[in-house]
């Protein structure tokens, strides 16, 4: 049978959006992911016949609870917590727990959908999963966490386990959360099931450098795309928008690749500092300190702080990193980075850039290392812990970022390999998401109709 496959695409979508209505986040991820996927349908009609695109942008589960727990005066408060299990062809469902006041069903979903590609892209066997909740970690006391942690478990540990399903941090969830977590998890379980989670300390199952992965994970693919189009970081001004975990180790491998490194930001303000930007300060004040970006500025000599959120983007550079969060990057933000002239970007968040500001750079020939590409090193470095948790053994550093630098080169000629083969070559995003979709869309099949 002949398929008119713009029509069977437009299908899916117009359907996801009729069935989710009002997730902006997961419609704006699946007309990315799905309208890249065409040529592939084009060379793959049994992927149409068996339903693959609408199997795949339906969660297998979408779990939402109640998570109450008590402030230090002594409130009741309530959140929302959510898990959504969304792929799990290849293995357990993977994926973070973001807790920040904006999360809600599509951003996780987003996130969730985002994960399945991600994850398939790492070579490594971990299906797609993302979960979270509204709560607002700013301003909370130690014990507040700890109680907010151990009540969001309560709930979510009859839905997880190290061969169903292993959360780890995203925005708003470090080591600290993930102890509480782990601890609570145990408790219930009675059972040290050390890869039930990742992200964990270093004294009970964490990996060495899976806190650096991501950031460093970054800068490898950023390195490796643009030593293919004879560039390299050495000398390069380079903007990175976030101070969290992410920004602050690809701003450190940056800086050790020989960029500069002239700014960064958190959601309040930003920092310029024309000679480099110290990343021992930015952890001081950022992970250890828990303090605005602001007070870069009181103590750095010649650094300066600017209000609001978008305008690290008007600070010339050229290597963008956006490593905050979605949609950091629109239109606008675009315009002004290439009028600047800007040489790559690499999204170290997920989806930072809007689907114009992508299309936009990529039609002005700015190299783009797409997000499920560029930040896999997090999640994969993730699925190393758990095999280090399951041999009952660590590896060194150096061993992890071995491993995690060979990951990255090899997603990245995933990438570069798809894109040539299906008729795209230089656009990583569609690279990558093809080749990250190949491999589940394969087993989704080998496995019947489930
Ligand atoms: P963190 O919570 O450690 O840091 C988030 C940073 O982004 C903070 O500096 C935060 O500022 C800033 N930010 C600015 N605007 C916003 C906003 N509107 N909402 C949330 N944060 C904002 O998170 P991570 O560094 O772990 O995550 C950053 C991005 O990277 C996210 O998109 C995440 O999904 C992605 N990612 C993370 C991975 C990981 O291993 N942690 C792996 C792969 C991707 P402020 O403090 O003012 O809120
Ligand atoms: O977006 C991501 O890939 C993460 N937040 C990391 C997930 C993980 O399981 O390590």
């Amino acid at each position: 049978m002949e398929y008119n496959v713009a029509e069977v695409v437009n299908k899916v979508i117009e359907d996801v959006k009729v069935r989710n209505k009002g997730e902006s986040e997961f419609h704006q991820t699946i007309e990315e992911v799905l309208h890249s996927l065409e040529p592939v349908l084009e060379k793959h009609p049994e992927y149409i016949k068996e339903s693959i695109l609408e199997r795949i942008v339906e969660p297998e589960r979408q779990i939402m609870f109640r998570v109450p727990w008590v402030d230090d005066n002594g409130n009741v408060k309530v959140n929302r917590g959510f898990r959504v299990q969304f792929n799990s062809a290849i293995g357990p469902y993977k994926g973070g727990l973001r807790f920040h006041p904006s999360v809600n069903l599509g951003i996780i979903k987003f996130l969730g959908f985002e994960q399945i590609f991600k994850n398939s892209l790492t070579g490594l066997p971990i299906g797609g999963g993302k979960g979270g909740s509204d709560f607002d970690p700013k301003g909370k006391s130690d014990r507040e966490i700890m109680r907010f942690c151990q009540s969001f478990m309560t709930e979510l540990y009859r839905h997880i386990g190290q061969h169903t399903d292993v959360p780890a941090g995203d925005i708003g969830v470090g080591a600290r959360e993930i102890g509480y977590l782990f601890g609570q998890y145990k408790k219930i379980r009675n059972s040290y099931d050390a890869a039930v989670l990742t992200g964990k300390g270093l004294t009970y199952g964490g990996s060495l450098a899976r806190k650096e992965a991501t950031g460093f994970g970054v800068i490898y693919f950023v390195n490796e795309m643009l030593n293919y189009h004879k560039h390299s970081l050495e000398g390069k001004r380079v903007v990175i928008s976030g101070s969290g975990n992410v920004a602050i180790y690809a701003a450190q491998k940056a800086q050790e690749f020989g960029a500069n490194v002239v700014a960064m930001c958190d959601s309040a303000g930003y920092v310029i500092d024309e000679n480099g930007i110290d990343i021992e300060l930015i952890k001081q004040i950022k992970e250890v300190e828990r303090k605005r970006i602001r007070e870069y500025a009181n103590r750095k000599d010649g650094s300066q702080y600017f209000e609001g959120q978008k305008g690290i983007w008007s600070v010339k550079c050229d290597i963008a990193l956006p490593c905050a969060t979605q949609n950091d990057i629109s239109i606008e933000e675009a315009k002004l980075l290439v009028e600047n002239n800007v040489l790559a970007i690499g999204e170290g968040a997920n989806m930072p850039c809007t689907n114009e500001a992508v299309e936009y750079f990529l039609e002005k020939g700015v190299l783009v290392a797409p997000a499920k590409a560029a930040n896999a090193g997090g999640v994969a470095t993730s699925a190393l812990e758990m095999s280090q948790n399951s041999m009952r053994l660590s590896w060194t550093f150096e061993e992890v970022d071995e491993k995690l630098k060979g990951i990255m080169i090899n997603i990245f000629e995933a990438s570069k390999n798809a894109a040539e083969e299906y008729g795209h070559k230089g656009n990583y995003v569609v690279g990558a998401n093809i080749a990250g979709f190949l491999k589940v869309a394969e087993t989704m099949m080998s496995q019947g109709i489930i």
